[in-house]
């Protein structure tokens, strides 16, 4: 399996409640090495540009006004098959599917605010991670 990189995010529901540290703890027990990381306190436009993919679904208004409700942590990480390893890691969207062990089942409260965020395919974690990082914040 090729080394790829993913993007993942830490959501204001997770870091409000102080999970950050667990989480990151449990990226790196995975394995995933940690290549960018920032937080940042996204703007309502900045929300809505980053789900663009999502504007015509019912929930991008909530969805938007959540991501842009507080801080979060936005990270690059990369790995052998990282882009799945991640969302394995996080698990089902809704936390209440989520299996055991997984940082939605731990820290997800609802299919809104579910503690982290991953890309699902190489062309959107090429898209999110030019989002939020440039080229030189991910060297090394
Ligand atoms: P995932 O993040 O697991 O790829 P998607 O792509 O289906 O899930 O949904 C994008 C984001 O929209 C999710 N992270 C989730 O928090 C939010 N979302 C999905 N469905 C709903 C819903 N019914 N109500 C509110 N937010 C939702």
């Amino acid at each position: 399996m090729a080394v790829e990189k993913t993007f993942a995010i830490v959501k204001p529901d997770a870091f409000a409640a102080g999970y950050a540290g667990r989480i990151l703890a449990r990226i790196y027990a995975e394995g995933f090495k940690v290549v960018g990381l920032k937080k940042l306190y996204m703007s309502k436009v900045e929300a809505e540009g980053f789900y663009a993919v999502h504007a015509a679904r019912p929930f991008f208004g909530e969805l938007t006004d959540f991501m842009s409700s507080g801080p979060c942590i936005v990270m690059a990480l990369e790995a052998e098959g990282a882009i799945a390893k991640w969302r394995d890691l996080m698990g089902a969207t809704n936390p209440a599917d989520a299996v055991a062990g997984t940082l939605r089942k731990e820290f997800g409260a609802s299919i809104g605010e579910n503690a982290t965020h991953g890309s699902d395919a190489p062309e959107t974690a090429a898209f999110e991670l030019g989002y939020f990082f440039n080229g030189l914040e991910l060297l090394g």
